[in-house]
């Protein structure tokens, strides 16, 4: 009798929000080559190539097996021509030789070193590139000026990109605590963003702060500031103020999906034991790491909570699920059914997920 060895055929939903991603991923190769392209396209503000190089990336990320050929693909969602093309490279040669020359293009370089300062987005590093600026030295011999978080950027560059460990993560939280319980006591601090999809670092430290009655976390954000402020714990602070009601969005038609919190990007001073040697004993040295503040009334906590723990392609996906296929909006702030022309309340996420006709999605198994 013969046996034959059938591959394992994969399938998955098409929206990345129906599907469990969890931080294990089996195709590392794969969706690290996509990463790159998805990245060069945004750096050249593509954003529709962008958006495909991510969801092809985000497919691969979830499947339970190592993928060993193309014929296990077929049933995929989301890989496009361009992206298959890149897949079979890297099965029949090891590596894909765009993503490799991306890489080490003189362009992809400079971009990368120009948007790693902090207040540096795309199109200013595009118009720095154009003009010849493609180091930091060659930035600062050009007598560009600088904004505020530009120079802070700057300054705390080599700090700011190196990333940020769980344990380093968890001092921040005590101390955003300490701040938060010392101007309202019983407000309450939740961590947001990767860290609370469960990754071990990350680029920053994300938290949501809202009080359990309605109308007492106003003002709260520039109170937390003069605070941290006060003991030393601020290299460079931008605090922007609630705009939501005031905003014309119009309901559930949010502007952008930029939010209207009152929020402060930061940078902080963390300082941290390092050990130096067994008998010189330990040195206190410092490190600047960026953290992300932002404040909601509880009526919205839920909006903010799913909105601000991401990833940044599972909340694309879920404002696309609500827009595409239930004629709902999804922001930060609130659910909106435009065939009832109502908004949706909701006190938890998970509630939020039902009213989009969702089964429910941990946030470690949101890290697509
Ligand atoms: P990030 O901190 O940018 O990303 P992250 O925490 O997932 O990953 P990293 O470890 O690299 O920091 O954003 C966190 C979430 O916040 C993301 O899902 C998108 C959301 N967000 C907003 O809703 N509005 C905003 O203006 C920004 C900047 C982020
Ligand atoms: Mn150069
Ligand atoms: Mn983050
Ligand atoms: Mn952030």
């Amino acid at each position: 009798e013969k046996y034959f060895l059938l591959p394992v055929l994969f399938s998955a939903p098409s929206y990345a929000c129906k599907r469990r991603t969890t931080l294990k991923n089996h195709n590392t190769l794969l969706t690290e080559a996509l990463s790159i392209l998805a990245e060069s396209a945004e750096l050249n503000e593509d954003e529709g190539r962008g958006v495909a190089f991510r969801r092809a990336a985000a497919v691969l990320k979830c499947l339970p097996k190592a993928v060993s050929s193309m014929e296990q693909l077929r049933g995929l969602p989301c890989l496009g021509d361009h992206s298959m093309r890149v897949i079979k490279d890297i099965l029949e040669n090891g590596a894909s030789s765009e993503a490799e020359s991306t890489k080490q293009s003189e362009r992809f370089k400079a971009l990368k070193v120009l948007t790693g300062i902090f207040g540096v987005g795309a199109k200013t590093a595009d118009r720095w590139f154009r003009e010849g600026i493609h180091s930091l030295s060659q930035l600062q011999e050009s007598g560009h000026t600088l904004n505020q978080a530009q120079q802070a950027g700057l300054q705390f560059y080599d700090d700011i990109n190196l990333p940020v460990s769980k344990t380093e993560a968890d001092a921040i939280s005590e101390i955003v605590e300490k701040a938060v319980h010392a101007v309202l006591p019983g407000a309450e601090i939740t961590l947001t963003g990767g860290f609370r999809r469960g990754k071990l670092t990350g680029h920053d430290v994300d938290f949501l702060i809202t009080h359990p009655e309605e109308g007492k976390e106003e003002g709260l954000m520039p109170k937390v500031v003069s605070w941290l402020e006060s003991q030393g714990f601020l290299l460079y602070q931008k605090t922007t103020r609630n705009s939501y009601l005031e905003s014309k969005d119009g309901p559930g038609r949010p502007a952008s999906n930029m939010d209207r919190f009152e929020r402060c990007l930061s940078i902080f001073k963390l300082t941290k034991d390092r050990c130096v040697g067994q008998k010189q004993g330990t040195k206190q040295s410092a490190t600047a790491v960026r953290v992300d503040l932002v404040v909601s009334p509880v009526s919205q906590f839920a909006f903010a909570l799913l909105g601000w723990t991401g990833s940044k392609l599972f909340e694309r996906e879920l404002r696309r699920w609500a827009g595409h296929e239930k004629a709902m909006s999804l922001s930060s702030h609130a659910l909106y059914d435009n065939k009832q022309s109502r908004y949706l309340r909701a006190s938890s996420e998970e509630e939020i997920f039902a009213h989009l006709g969702l089964e429910y999605i941990p946030p470690t198994e949101r890290n697509a």
